[in-house]
């Protein structure tokens, strides 16, 4: 199957114009015609124009939204919404290995990784059409005798979606499909560093069956045109993923209009690894966790806790994994790791290897490439293990986002959950031993908002996901994330 699959290339996948933003149902430019680039960060050059909101286009989304969610959206059934979403769902498996490239040349994703990823894009609005069928309010037996009590779950209104770097359009499907499973509109703000996916998924919601205003797509940077969103009274709630920082601004903007959120934020989870661990199956997910995606996922164990009678031989065994690497164009389907997603956050990584190293860890990378001049203008960074840190290291604290593990050791379980749990993060945990009774002490013990034993953090379609603390607000994924997108209404019908 794999073996028939042929190289696309840039002209293959790429539009010949600029980018157009969906509203109203058509793809249009923006009014004021201004246009942003997007680069190839295997290379540097230019890929792409996208047409850059204005305030008016903006606008003229949020009302297309609002117009259509008070319109014809209101009068459709539940099971034309799962329709129309399994629709989408097939068109979408239809274009898989087209976006697999497209994110391939605007992320930098290895190709065979994009792929892997895109394939099971589909099944998010294959979950969500499902489980709307399911969707219902409750009767309920209150004291007064007088009264016949039930909830209904109504949609909120407009979702303004802000979107991340790291997995465009898989992050775009994991906001739109419960928004609109529950009923609602949306206006969707793509990266403004990787936006052309969702463009492409944009052309596909007419034919699926939406209709127009339903779904709208503005592109452009966070500031002005995702905080026109945050700031619009008529959007009802705001979805994000991104950086903590970013996240706290929304937080604030949204206050002005009590809107509601969901917030995926950053992370610092920790793996534990106990002597009794199966050893070979820790270093695995330790070493997936610094590769894939460069190490540009929010989820991944950043802080490797290894219990002090093992580090040696664990750290021996990733570092062979390492130097092994196959680092390279993100379109050789041998690649297993490519770029970061632009220059910045090349620099972003590297003051964070200069802040170790200025802490007094020892920062050590695993690939040399200044051997490697094809990849020169690349953003490209080797793995790289900050060794012997302390967790009151700011390496230790705050999300670097790029191929790195700090490394800490431990004595003993309670150290290591000690250590674990001292993080203004709270998004995942990762725990190998064993002993299951520790595991299940584990389990209770660790506070974030996924923890998984003995198996890498991995999310999926039909689990929660969503941080404590400063990892965020609310969950993504699961039927939490349709109940999210919904507001309950007490409805209290006298019977006298
Ligand atoms: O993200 P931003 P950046 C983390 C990671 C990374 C850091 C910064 O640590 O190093 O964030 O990355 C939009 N109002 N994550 O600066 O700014 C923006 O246009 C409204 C973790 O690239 O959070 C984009 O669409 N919107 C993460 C989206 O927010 C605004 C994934 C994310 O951008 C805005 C990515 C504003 N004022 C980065 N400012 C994860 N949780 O997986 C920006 N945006």
């Amino acid at each position: 199957m794999t073996a028939e699959l042929k190289t696309m290339k840039r002209e293959d996948v790429l539009r010949s114009g600029p980018y157009p933003m969906l509203i109203g149902g058509k793809e249009v430019p923006s009014i004021s015609g201004k246009t942003f680039a997007t680069f190839d960060p295997s290379n540097g050059r230019k890929l792409a124009d996208v047409y850059e909101a204005g305030p008016e286009d903006v606008e003229r989304a949020v009302a297309a939204a609002h117009g259509a969610f008070h319109g014809p959206w209101r009068g459709v059934l539940p099971r034309d919404r799962s329709r129309m979403l399994l629709e989408l769902a097939r068109l979408l498996e239809s274009r898989v290995e087209a976006l697999s490239w497209l994110e391939c040349y605007d992320a930098g994703k290895p190709i065979a990784a994009s792929r892997a990823w895109l394939a099971g894009a589909p099944s998010t609005l294959e979950y969500y059409a499902g489980i709307l069928l399911g969707l219902a309010g409750e009767t309920l037996e209150v004291s007064d005798r007088t009264l016949l009590d039930f909830t209904m779950r109504e949609p909120l209104g407009v979702c303004g979606l802000i979107v991340p770097w790291n997995f465009p359009l898989s992050i775009a499907l994991l906001k739109m499909a419960p928004a609109l499973a529950a009923g609602n509109c949306v206006v969707v703000k793509p990266s403004e560093v990787t936006p052309l996916s969702t463009v492409e998924l944009g052309s596909l919601i007419a034919e699926a069956g939406f209709p127009p205003g339903v779904v709208n797509i503005v592109n452009g940077p966070g500031d002005p045109v995702g905080m026109a969103l945050v700031r619009d009274p008529r959007v009802a709630k705001v979805s994000f993923t991104g950086g903590t920082a970013t996240g706290k601004t929304i937080f604030r903007e949204a206050a002005a209009t009590v809107k509601r959120l969901t917030l995926e934020l950053g992370g610092k989870s920790a793996s534990l690894v106990f002597a009794d661990a199966n050893l070979d199956k820790a270093v695995g997910v330790a070493y997936t966790d610094m590769v894939r995606n460069s190490g540009q996922v929010c989820g991944a164990c950043t802080r490797l806790l290894l219990e002090e009678s093992i580090a040696d031989a664990f750290l021996e065994a990733l570092e062979a994994k390492l130097r092994a690497l196959r680092i390279g164009l993100p379109g050789d389907p041998a690649t297993e790791m490519g770029p970061l997603v632009s220059p910045t956050q090349l620099a972003r990584v590297g003051d964070y290897l200069r802040i170790g190293g200025d802490e007094g860890a020892r920062v050590q990378s695993y690939s040399d490439l200044r051997a490697r001049p094809e990849l020169a203008e690349g953003c490209y960074m080797a793995p790289t293990l900050i060794h012997d840190a302390t967790n009151a290291m700011r390496v230790a604290r705050e999300e670097i986002f790029g191929p790195v593990l700090t490394v800490m050791r431990f004595k003993g379980e309670d150290e290591a959950v000690r250590i674990a749990n001292d993080s203004r993060y709270g998004l995942a945990a990762c725990a190998f031993t064993g002993d299951a009774s520790r595991a299940m002490r584990l389990a209770r013990a660790l506070s974030a908002g996924t923890v998984c034993i003995n198996t890498g953090v991995r999310s999926s379609v039909d689990a929660p996901f969503g941080g404590f603390r400063e990892s965020g607000v609310g969950k993504e994924r699961g039927r939490e994330a349709l109940l999210d997108d919904t507001q309950v209404k007490n409805v209290r019908f006298g019977l006298n």
